[in-house]
């Protein structure tokens, strides 16, 4: 487990090498091993400073995450953590150097470990991530973090990084001062023990007589400004739903006031509740290793070799053909941007120039590498540039009879094994693969706006569609970085048609004179970047009633309905409100010249639907956004149109951000509880329609 020396000068070099782990992790076998080194090196005279190091590409990537999923007892999981900060405190006060040399990734427990030497220095290594990322997986950094990072940088800027969880290269880890000292590879070990040899006597400033925490301790002014402020901070932006915000904040109010032996008790418990709490488990099972997993393609067809996607052809130069043909010439790939005629497509390119020149004004990319990218971009209105393109993806029009015309006409140009994909957002797959001479080779690509910044794309399987072009389609959205779920064919697939539940909900309840306001910090409060309403003005009143025509239209009687149909009706055909591209919506916004600077909910709405007498309870307005949500993936899964419950959570995290708390829309049936999840459901069908009425066996398709 460690590979430990002695050098002729007395330095010792414990080198962190796990067997069988791809990187170094933190557990209970792992730490008592380090525990034993640690002790060993202290104890023995000949050694007079230890260099604590990784014989792998990264230093130590943190607790072991596989852990987290047990159900660990309290018992269980105390004594590891109280163990491992009495080695630190070992490593800290045995009147011996300890430095750190980190040569990769040194994350959560691992950059803790570093933070109990007296030093730091770190390769410069573009690879490596620096940081405490803890809060993003429900937990917090309980190996010292949040007693040694605030007595390191200060109150502020110690919860500012513990709260915000960010990875920092080495270059940002050294301007904050989280490392001290930058070399290049080769040079890490020598400089290490050179400091050690140096500095015989180093102490933590934590140690040192007449201590105080640098810009002013918890009980100070400063601190009293901050800590209230912090809360509220904390609390706009979980509304409760992540107990780690509270619990960080917790730790270093009631740690920081206190000698750090006691902080590190306190720490510790509050660790093992996080650990052991069920959003932290539905956080990391699905933040962490779902999306490992579909980012690792673990659903692609076996036996298919890797497709190499070096020319794309993309149909249709609007706001979506052009950020797809930027993030894939972006990963060096030759797109074909076609358009009507030249001048649409050359429209489009500039769309696609647009972000770019951006990013290069922000310093954020260079010249050079926006002038490659948007060289390998080519604008045409001939369909014979297609020939060679290993695939092809139409985002034109969402009409069957242009997408017919462009399929017939693109297909015709490409070779055998070529494929073609449609980017609708809601026309069934099966369908529009009628129109195809290859139907095995037709495939759905379902892009999310913005391109460039939505990182789930999902595909779908059409009726015909075959193995190799789900296997070329996986293949190109990892290449273009971004993270796939797997889908079968049905009207909106699963993305389109689970969210607008969360639409279509917020406009039933404004129907029924549920106060706007609560409807939309409803929305925030359940954990939704924004309220319903404002999404439907977002992505326009007059898309929403035209996809519900033409539903009814293919579905005819059987057409089920729904309260918001004829909300959508009033604004778009009556009072002439089809969204914030028109300026007006549910919303004023401030484009549509209603002279405010910041949107605002229309104040006429109330006319239009007179506020009910009983206003739900928020908890109850949160619930209804919630749970008709889950219920429509939880028929999805019955209908078998979303396969596994890891693609469903995938996808509604990443597709239309389900709060990360829940793991995703149906692990919040599971951390709801099946049965509770059922009667609730039930409860609001008998208030507000079958649509909550859940389908049979939730637990079974919520497994
Ligand atoms: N635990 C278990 N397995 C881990 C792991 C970890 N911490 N980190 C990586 N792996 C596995 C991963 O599952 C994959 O396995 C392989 O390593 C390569 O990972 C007390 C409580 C380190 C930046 O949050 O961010 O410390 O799929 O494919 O893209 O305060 O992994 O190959 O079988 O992602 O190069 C805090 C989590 C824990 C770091 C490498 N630590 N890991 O990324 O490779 S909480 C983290 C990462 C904690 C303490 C608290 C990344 C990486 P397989 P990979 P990569």
């Amino acid at each position: 487990m460690f590979d430990t020396s002695i050098d002729a000068d007395g330095i010792a070099v414990i080198a962190w090498n796990i067997p069988d782990r791809p990187v170094n992790v933190m557990n209970e076998t792992t730490m008592a091993g380090f525990r034993d080194e640690v002790e060993k090196a202290i104890a023995d005279d000949a050694v007079k400073g230890v260099v604590i190091a990784s014989a792998k590409e990264d230093f130590i990537a943190g607790a072991d995450i596989d852990g987290f999923l047990e159900d660990l007892s309290v018992e269980a999981l105390l004594p590891q953590f109280l163990m491992f900060d009495k080695v630190g405190r070992a490593m800290e006060t045995s009147g011996k150097p300890f430095v750190a040399a980190i040569n990769g990734h040194a994350l959560g427990g691992g950059y803790e470990t570093a933070l109990c030497c007296h030093y730091r220095i770190a390769a410069d290594n573009p690879k490596a991530r620096i940081g405490l990322p803890e809060i993003g997986l429900g937990v917090l950094p309980g190996g010292g973090g949040t007693q040694r990072i605030p007595r390191m940088l200060g109150l502020q800027a110690g919860l500012q990084m513990l709260l915000d969880g960010r990875k920092h290269t080495v270059a940002q880890a050294a301007k904050m001062g989280l490392v001290d000292e930058v070399v290049p590879p080769e040079d890490l070990l020598g400089r290490a023990k050179r400091w050690a040899l140096d500095n015989p006597d180093a102490t933590q400033p934590w140690d040192r007589k007449g201590f105080r925490i640098p810009g002013g301790d918890v009980q100070s002014a400063k601190g009293m400004q901050l800590f209230p402020a912090a809360n509220a901070m904390g609390r706009e932006r979980s509304y409760g739903n992540y107990p780690a915000v509270q619990a960080i904040l917790s730790c270093v109010y009631e740690g920081c006031q206190r000698h750090i032996d006691v902080g590190l008790r306190v720490e510790s418990k509050y660790l093992v509740n996080m650990i052991r709490h069920p959003v932290t488990k539905a956080m990391v099972r699905t933040g962490f290793f779902e999306m490992t997993k579909a980012r690792k393609l673990k659903g692609r067809p076996e036996g298919i070799p890797k497709a190499k996607i070096g020319r794309l052809g993309i149909l249709g130069a609007g706001m979506m053909g052009a950020g797809i043909a930027s993030v894939s010439a972006g990963r060096g790939m030759d797109c074909v941007l076609m358009d009507v005629d030249r001048e649409a497509a050359e429209a489009g390119k500039a769309r696609a120039a647009a972000p770019l020149e951006k990013r290069v004004k922000q310093g954020r990319m260079g010249e050079a590498q926006m002038a490659a990218l948007l060289d390998r971009i080519a604008p045409t209105d001939d369909y014979a540039e297609l020939e060679g393109s290993d695939l092809v993806i139409e985002a034109v029009f969402e009409d069957r009879a242009i997408k017919a015309e462009v399929t017939k006409a693109a297909e015709a140009r490409l070779g055998p094994d070529a494929v073609f994909a449609s980017n609708t957002s809601t026309l069934p797959i099966t369908g529009l693969a009628e129109t195809s001479a290859r139907p095995a080779q037709f495939i759905g690509i379902h892009f999310f706006s913005p391109v460039e910044k939505m990182p789930l794309v999902e595909i779908i399987r059409g009726a015909e569609t075959g193995d190799a072009a789900v296997a070329l389609a996986l293949d190109y959205v990892q290449a273009i970085g971004k993270t796939p779920i797997v889908v079968n064919d049905g009207r909106g697939f699963f993305t389109s048609r689970v969210f607008a539940t969360y639409v279509m909900e917020g406009v039933a309840m404004l129907k029924e004179g549920v106060a706007p306001a609560l409807i939309e910090n409803a929305g925030k409060i359940a954990g939704f970047p924004v309220g319903p309403l404002e999404v439907v003005d977002n992505t326009s009143l007059g898309l929403s009633l035209a996809i519900r025509r033409q539903w009814k239209k293919d579905l005819g009687d059987a057409y089920a309905g729904h309260p918001a149909d004829d909300v959508f009706e009033l604004f778009v055909e009556t009072l002439d409100r089809p969204g914030r591209k028109a300026g007006k919506g549910f919303y004023d916004w401030p484009e549509g010249g209603s002279g405010g600077k910041t949107k605002r909910l229309w104040p006429e709405l109330g006319r239009h639907f007179p506020r009910a007498a009983d206003q739900p309870d928020v908890e109850e307005a949160r619930r209804r956004l919630l749970h008709i949500q889950s219920v429509e993936a939880l028929r999805c899964r019955a209908e078998n149109v979303v396969t596994s419950r890891a693609d469903a959570d995938v996808g509604s995290i990443l597709g239309w951000g389900f709060p990360m708390y829940t793991g995703g829309v149906l692990s919040w049936v599971g951390q709801t509880g099946a049965a509770e999840f059922t009667d609730q459901c039930n409860a609001l069908a008998d208030r507000h329609g079958p649509r909550f009425a859940p389908p049979d066996d939730v637990a079974a398709l919520a497994a």
